[in-house]
């Protein structure tokens, strides 16, 4: 490994001894600087001292997205805006924006877990980078654009969208290595096909695909179409931008490395909270233990997955599986949870369809019902209808529930042009 062995592969103990020495440290500072903190902890009469070591952390109450928007825009930075060198947002569904800030050092720390993420995906110095995350106030373009320089890369910075300029790029500046969102990378992939332009004298060699939940459907997909490895990368602004966690490249399929030196990981149960067993499934919270400018201890991402050892490998720090979905984005249909990315996974199982799909959702007769749309390039009626037939029954043996399948021509559903998907069309509120 060209990168920090020592801390990526650091014996737990060690490991431990210098998160529970940043943490004892952060809930010193945070006591005394964000009034925030100082009320959490004074509420239920904790005091800073209680938190002794990182076992001590479920002492510690949850901060939720809501108490972000009750102090915005500034309210839970721990440093002076003098102190304060960049400034990024991203965007909720409702309302305000989520604001976060990085001190100099701040900045320091993205630079250094985005290059080891980098690494971890296949990049070297001395490669191309083809940044297609958008430049901004999102997170995805400048953070991986600073890890990327740190590694010794040369950053090609795209940005999101113009699909054809993004082509002539790939094809004649050579990148070996692309990031963007994992339906980006779809898109790509059909544009250069719809095109008839062979990928296969691309330079480009691995894909850094995140920002959004998906599963081994696209990562097929993408590998084929672009002739890339693909990996993911996982983030939040909130934590710190992408880069929270990352794939190694040689050990797909079993998770994304957390740097937990930086950022430590629980997974709680959804509805009380309590800290689960590793392995299983559940929220992920994360502390960041040594950000200055916007730490924030035990936050509550919504995301869903589960943590574990998998000691077989070459790193050290825990893994986290991929992302199902967010607790805000659980359908429930006819009293189902269901997260669209189970639909992809069945996709992925029954061959002979594209994972260019999308779920409406609809009531019908007072019953939630769900349509699946999915591309196929099958011609023939009678081929379509032993698709669906095949979809649909895989569908209800391992989801339990029964949807319509409406196959589709290729190119129809609606693609990314940079940003996050939505996957999931729900008309049942509108
Ligand atoms: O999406 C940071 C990022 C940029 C990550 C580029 C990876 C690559 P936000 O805009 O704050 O930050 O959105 C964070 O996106 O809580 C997840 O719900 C989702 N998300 C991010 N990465 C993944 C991933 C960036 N690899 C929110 N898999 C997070 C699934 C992801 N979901």
């Amino acid at each position: 490994m060209l990168y920090k062995p020592s801390i990526e592969t650091m014996p737990l103990e060690k490991l431990r001894a210098l998160q529970s020495q940043r943490l004892t440290d952060l809930v010193e500072r945070l006591y005394k600087t964000v009034p925030f903190y100082k009320a959490q902890f004074d509420a239920i009469r904790l005091e800073p001292g209680d938190i002794k070591n990182i076992d001590d952390l479920s002492k510690i109450p949850f901060t939720r997205k809501t108490d972000l928007r009750d102090h915005y825009p500034y309210g839970l930075f721990a440093k002076p805006m003098d102190q304060i060198r960049r400034i990024h947002a991203s965007s909720g569904t409702t309302g305000k924006p989520t604001v976060v800030g990085y001190t100099q050092n701040d900045l320091e720390i993205f630079d250094e877990v985005v290059a080891r993420s980098l690494l971890a995906a296949g990049a070297r110095p001395g490669m191309k980078l083809h940044n297609a995350y958008g430049y901004g106030l999102f997170t995805g373009g400048l953070g991986m654009h600073g890890g990327a320089t740190r590694l010794g890369m040369a950053v090609i910075p795209v940005s999101g969208g113009m699909t054809e300029r993004q082509l002539t790029i790939l094809q004649d500046f050579k990148p070996e290595v692309i990031c963007c969102t994992p339906s980006y990378a779809q898109t790509l992939s059909d544009e250069f096909a719809r095109r008839g332009i062979s990928t296969k004298d691309l330079a480009v060699q691995f894909a850094v695909l995140g920002a959004e939940p998906w599963t081994d459907a696209i990562r097929d997909q993408v590998e084929a179409g672009l002739h890339v490895q693909a990996t993911n990368i996982y983030g939040l602004s909130e934590i710190i931008g992408p880069g929270v966690s990352q794939e190694d490249v040689d050990e797909k399929g079993t998770g994304s490395y957390i740097w937990e030196d930086h950022f430590f990981p629980e997974v709680v149960d959804k509805d009380t909270g309590d800290p689960l067993p590793y392995g299983e499934e559940g929220v992920l919270v994360f502390t960041t233990l040594s950000k200055q400018a916007f730490p924030l201890l035990r936050y509550w991402t919504n995301d869903i997955c589960s943590i574990y050892y998998d000691h077989s490998h070459k790193r050290t720090h825990i893994k986290m599986s991929a992302i199902k979905g967010r607790a805000d984005d659980m359908l429930i249909i006819r009293g189902v949870n269901l997260f669209h990315t189970q639909v992809e996974e069945v996709i992925h199982n029954t061959g002979g369809l594209s994972a260019n799909y999308r779920l409406i959702v609809e009531k019908v007769q007072n019953m939630d019902q769900v349509t699946v749309e999915v591309e196929s390039d099958q011609r023939t009626t009678v081929e379509n209808e032993n698709l669906a037939a095949g979809l649909k029954s895989k569908i209800k043996a391992t989801i339990g529930l029964s949807m319509q399948i409406d196959i589709k021509a290729p190119g129809s559903i609606p693609r990314s042009e940079g940003g996050k998907l939505g996957r999931v069309l729900d008309k049942r509120n509108v």
